[in-house]
């Protein structure tokens, strides 16, 4: 009795077992189907291609060391255009469910708008959290003490960036700067709190046309405004934004992103110009995918065969 109830027992768990067998063999087998479509042929889908951005970007330097830097990322190639073009290929690609990988960075409305996440990057070729710094020409502090301290008072959060960006798809930056400064009072009175108005006084921005640094642009240039200033502000390559403040041609720029992002700029040019500190914490670059993607790294990538 015992013997027969032990061996129908023993018969039982290997007919489940068998069961548990198929049935995970036919998972594999799906899975290895997704595998098929989804991470091993990723590279081949994308014809081995990461969507960048413009030459001069601060993204494009980090991208191309990435490339050179992940082993497994050999053959792979860094398609060089334009933000808008990225974009477009990643709004596309969402609305097709297709894979995109992207350079991209925090703040940006693609986060609120798409599920995106950023791949790891273990090797750390994108940096950690970056910050936006101010930066100035020698000489501002004593040649224009009012905007100088305006500009060193600058300073945001992320969610502020955030919102000037979002609201500026549907208006123009100028009247996202504003419906944000009029929703801010207290931040914006921070920044000019006790400082003497100008009359008609010029100062120089350069900054670079990305909207990040269109907002903040945006919103400094109603603030000095409205302190009495004459604004201008010029788009410009990090290259040539530095450069231009280190040789004292622009006054000033809210554009740098460091300590990586525009690093070899800064180290280039840093003897030459004043850094007043950051403006904004908490940024940040990377590869970034749809959600739907089955990849969480840099290195799930595979090289090219
Ligand atoms: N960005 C936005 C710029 C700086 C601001 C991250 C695309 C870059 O130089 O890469």
């Amino acid at each position: 009795m015992i013997h027969l109830k032990s061996m129908s027992i023993t018969l039982i768990l290997s007919f489940s077992l068998l069961l548990t067998g198929c049935g995970s063999n036919g998972d594999e087998a799906r899975d290895s189907g997704n595998v098929d479509e989804g991470t091993t042929n990723i590279g081949k889908e994308l014809d081995y291609t990461i969507t960048g951005i413009e030459p001069g970007a601060g993204t494009t330097e980090l991208a191309r060391n990435t490339l050179e830097e992940y082993e497994n990322l050999e053959g792979w190639e860094l398609q060089e255009g334009s933000t808008a073009g990225m974009l477009t290929a990643l709004g596309e690609a969402i609305d097709n469910e297709e894979p995109i990988i992207i350079t991209g960075w925090t703040p940006h409305w693609i986060f609120a708008s798409y599920n995106l996440k950023y791949l790891d990057d273990p090797r750390g070729t994108f940096g950690g959290e970056e910050n936006i710094n101010t930066i100035a020409r020698t000489g501002l502090e004593d040649d224009m003490p009012n905007a100088y301290k305006i500009l060193d008072r600058f300073q945001w959060e992320v969610e502020d960036m955030e919102a000037v960006m979002l609201e500026a798809q549907d208006t123009t930056f100028e009247e996202a700067a504003n419906k944000w400064i009029e929703e801010n009072q207290d931040k914006v009175e921070k920044w000019t709190e006790g400082i003497e108005k100008v009359d008609g006084q010029e100062i120089e921005l350069v900054s670079t046309p990305w909207d990040t640094e269109r907002s903040s642009g945006a919103v400094i240039e109603a603030v000095l405004k409205k302190q009495g200033f004459d604004v201008k502000i010029t788009p410009v390559d990090p290259a040539v934004m530095f450069q231009a403040v280190a040789d004292g041609e622009a006054d000033a720029s809210l554009a740098p992103w460091l300590p990586l992002t525009h690093g070899s700029f800064y180290e280039k040019h840093k003897e030459n110009i004043v850094d007043l500190g950051e403006n904004l914490t908490g940024a940040k670059i990377g590869m970034v995918v749809p959600q739907y993607m089955n990849i969480d790294s840099i290195e799930d990538l595979q090289p090219k065969e």
